[in-house]
Protein backbone atom coordinates (compact mmCIF):
# COMPACT_ATOMS: atom_id res chain seq x y z
CA UNK A 1 0.00 0.00 0.00
CA UNK A 2 1.46 3.22 -0.79
CA UNK A 3 1.41 5.99 1.66
CA UNK A 4 -0.01 8.85 0.41
CA UNK A 5 1.74 12.55 2.09
CA UNK A 6 -1.38 14.78 3.68
CA UNK A 7 -0.11 17.51 1.40
CA UNK A 8 -0.80 15.54 -1.53
CA UNK A 9 -3.91 14.44 -0.44
CA UNK A 10 -5.20 18.01 -0.13
CA UNK A 11 -3.88 19.01 -3.21
CA UNK A 12 -5.88 15.95 -4.72
CA UNK A 13 -8.84 17.03 -3.10
CA UNK A 14 -8.40 20.78 -3.96
CA UNK A 15 -7.88 19.84 -7.63
CA UNK A 16 -11.54 17.44 -7.17
CA UNK A 17 -13.39 20.49 -5.74
CA UNK A 18 -11.75 22.62 -8.69
CA UNK A 19 -12.66 20.49 -11.27
CA UNK A 20 -16.01 20.04 -10.01
CA UNK A 21 -17.06 23.81 -10.31
CA UNK A 22 -15.16 24.36 -13.20
CA UNK A 23 -17.21 21.59 -14.55
CA UNK A 24 -20.29 23.41 -13.13
CA UNK A 25 -19.79 26.42 -14.41
CA UNK A 26 -19.12 25.10 -18.35
CA UNK A 27 -22.29 23.27 -18.15
CA UNK A 28 -24.03 26.44 -16.73
CA UNK A 29 -22.36 28.77 -19.62
CA UNK A 30 -23.31 26.29 -22.22
CA UNK A 31 -26.74 25.69 -20.91
CA UNK A 32 -27.41 29.44 -20.77
CA UNK A 33 -26.23 29.77 -24.56
CA UNK A 34 -28.68 27.03 -25.76
CA UNK A 35 -31.57 28.45 -24.18
CA UNK A 36 -33.37 31.02 -26.06
CA UNK A 37 -33.51 34.26 -24.03
CA UNK A 38 -37.13 34.88 -22.66
CA UNK A 39 -39.55 37.88 -20.87
CA UNK A 40 -37.71 39.42 -17.96
CA UNK A 41 -36.59 37.01 -14.93
CA UNK A 42 -34.66 39.84 -13.26
CA UNK A 43 -36.76 38.85 -9.75
CA UNK A 44 -35.47 35.12 -10.43
CA UNK A 45 -31.94 35.88 -11.00
CA UNK A 46 -31.70 37.94 -8.23
CA UNK A 47 -32.59 35.05 -6.00
CA UNK A 48 -30.64 32.52 -7.53
CA UNK A 49 -27.33 35.15 -7.20
CA UNK A 50 -27.90 35.49 -3.46
CA UNK A 51 -28.56 32.03 -3.05
CA UNK A 52 -25.42 31.14 -5.05
CA UNK A 53 -23.34 34.00 -3.11
CA UNK A 54 -24.03 31.89 0.25
CA UNK A 55 -23.06 28.52 -1.56
CA UNK A 56 -20.19 30.04 -2.17
CA UNK A 57 -19.18 32.06 1.27
CA UNK A 58 -20.39 28.93 3.02
CA UNK A 59 -18.30 26.30 0.31
CA UNK A 60 -14.74 28.33 0.97
CA UNK A 61 -15.36 29.02 4.52
CA UNK A 62 -15.88 25.08 4.81
CA UNK A 63 -12.77 24.66 2.66
CA UNK A 64 -10.66 27.22 4.83
CA UNK A 65 -11.73 25.43 7.68
CA UNK A 66 -10.58 22.18 6.29
CA UNK A 67 -7.13 23.08 5.47
CA UNK A 68 -6.17 26.45 7.62
CA UNK A 69 -4.65 23.76 10.37
CA UNK A 70 -2.38 22.15 7.89
CA UNK A 71 -0.93 25.02 6.69
CA UNK A 72 2.94 25.19 7.78
CA UNK A 73 3.46 29.03 8.76
CA UNK A 74 4.03 29.97 11.49
CA UNK A 75 4.00 26.64 13.03
CA UNK A 76 5.29 26.73 16.78
CA UNK A 77 8.12 24.41 18.06
CA UNK A 78 6.79 23.72 21.33
CA UNK A 79 8.30 23.95 24.98
CA UNK A 80 10.85 20.61 23.82
CA UNK A 81 11.70 22.14 21.03
CA UNK A 82 15.84 22.27 20.12
CA UNK A 83 16.74 25.62 19.11
CA UNK A 84 19.66 25.41 15.88
CA UNK A 85 21.06 29.18 14.31
CA UNK A 86 21.83 28.97 11.06
CA UNK A 87 23.46 31.80 9.37
CA UNK A 88 24.28 32.14 5.78
CA UNK A 89 27.21 34.08 4.16
CA UNK A 90 28.66 34.43 0.81
CA UNK A 91 30.00 31.74 0.61
CA UNK A 92 28.98 29.09 3.62
CA UNK A 93 26.42 28.13 6.43
CA UNK A 94 27.25 28.19 9.81
CA UNK A 95 25.09 25.76 11.36
CA UNK A 96 24.63 25.92 15.31
CA UNK A 97 23.50 23.71 17.47
CA UNK A 98 25.13 23.87 21.01
CA UNK A 99 23.41 20.36 22.32
CA UNK A 100 23.50 18.67 19.13
CA UNK A 101 20.02 17.82 17.24
CA UNK A 102 18.38 14.13 18.06
CA UNK A 103 15.04 12.75 16.32
CA UNK A 104 11.67 13.05 17.60
CA UNK A 105 11.62 16.48 19.17
CA UNK A 106 11.00 19.97 16.79
CA UNK A 107 13.72 21.27 15.98
CA UNK A 108 13.45 25.05 15.30
CA UNK A 109 15.71 26.10 12.86
CA UNK A 110 16.16 30.36 13.39
CA UNK A 111 17.63 31.24 9.86
CA UNK A 112 19.56 34.97 8.80
CA UNK A 113 22.18 35.95 5.96
CA UNK A 114 24.83 38.45 7.11
CA UNK A 115 25.32 39.61 2.99
CA UNK A 116 22.69 38.43 0.27
CA UNK A 117 19.76 36.43 -0.43
CA UNK A 118 20.70 32.99 0.04
CA UNK A 119 18.49 29.45 0.05
CA UNK A 120 18.16 27.31 2.98
CA UNK A 121 17.57 23.94 1.98
CA UNK A 122 17.84 20.98 3.63
CA UNK A 123 18.64 17.28 2.33
CA UNK A 124 17.52 14.18 4.25
CA UNK A 125 20.62 11.47 4.20
CA UNK A 126 18.86 10.03 0.62
CA UNK A 127 19.61 13.86 -1.01
CA UNK A 128 16.01 13.96 -0.78
CA UNK A 129 14.69 18.15 -0.23
CA UNK A 130 13.33 18.16 3.32
CA UNK A 131 12.22 21.83 3.06
CA UNK A 132 13.62 25.22 2.35
CA UNK A 133 13.18 28.90 3.36
CA UNK A 134 14.56 31.64 1.26
CA UNK A 135 17.12 33.59 3.56
CA UNK A 136 17.44 37.39 3.40
CA UNK A 137 19.68 39.53 5.22
CA UNK A 138 18.36 41.91 8.49
CA UNK A 139 15.41 39.33 8.75
CA UNK A 140 15.45 35.81 10.58
CA UNK A 141 13.22 33.25 8.85
CA UNK A 142 11.83 30.77 11.66
CA UNK A 143 11.62 27.08 10.38
CA UNK A 144 10.35 24.54 12.48
CA UNK A 145 10.90 20.34 11.33
CA UNK A 146 10.70 17.07 13.59
CA UNK A 147 13.74 14.89 12.40
CA UNK A 148 12.28 11.01 12.10
CA UNK A 149 15.12 9.33 11.09
CA UNK A 150 18.92 9.73 12.69
CA UNK A 151 21.77 10.27 9.87
CA UNK A 152 23.51 13.25 7.93
CA UNK A 153 21.59 15.69 6.37
CA UNK A 154 22.62 18.20 3.95
CA UNK A 155 22.28 21.64 3.44
CA UNK A 156 22.38 23.41 -0.23
CA UNK A 157 22.21 27.15 -1.14
CA UNK A 158 19.04 26.94 -3.50
CA UNK A 159 19.64 30.74 -4.30
CA UNK A 160 22.08 31.47 -6.87
CA UNK A 161 24.23 34.14 -4.20
CA UNK A 162 27.40 34.88 -6.73
CA UNK A 163 29.99 33.06 -8.56
CA UNK A 164 30.80 30.78 -5.66
CA UNK A 165 27.38 30.03 -4.89
CA UNK A 166 27.90 26.38 -5.42
CA UNK A 167 30.51 26.10 -2.58
CA UNK A 168 27.70 26.51 0.52
CA UNK A 169 27.06 23.62 1.24
CA UNK A 170 27.57 21.96 4.58
CA UNK A 171 25.95 18.87 6.67
CA UNK A 172 24.92 18.46 10.62
CA UNK A 173 24.17 14.81 12.06
CA UNK A 174 20.60 14.31 13.68
CA UNK A 175 21.62 10.87 16.38
CA UNK A 176 18.69 8.66 17.45
CA UNK A 177 16.72 10.43 20.92
CU1 LIG B 1 23.93 31.30 -1.43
Amino acid sequence: MVRVSQTATIITVAYAVAVVIGGAVALAVWRSTTRPLDEDRTPAWSRRESTWLVVVVLALFALLMGTIFYTPYGESAGPRKQVVRVTGVQFAWAVDAPDGIVTGRPVEFLVTSTDVNHGFGVYDPSGTLLFQAQVVPGRTQKLVHTFAKPGAYTVLCLEFCGVKHHLMKTSFEVRPA
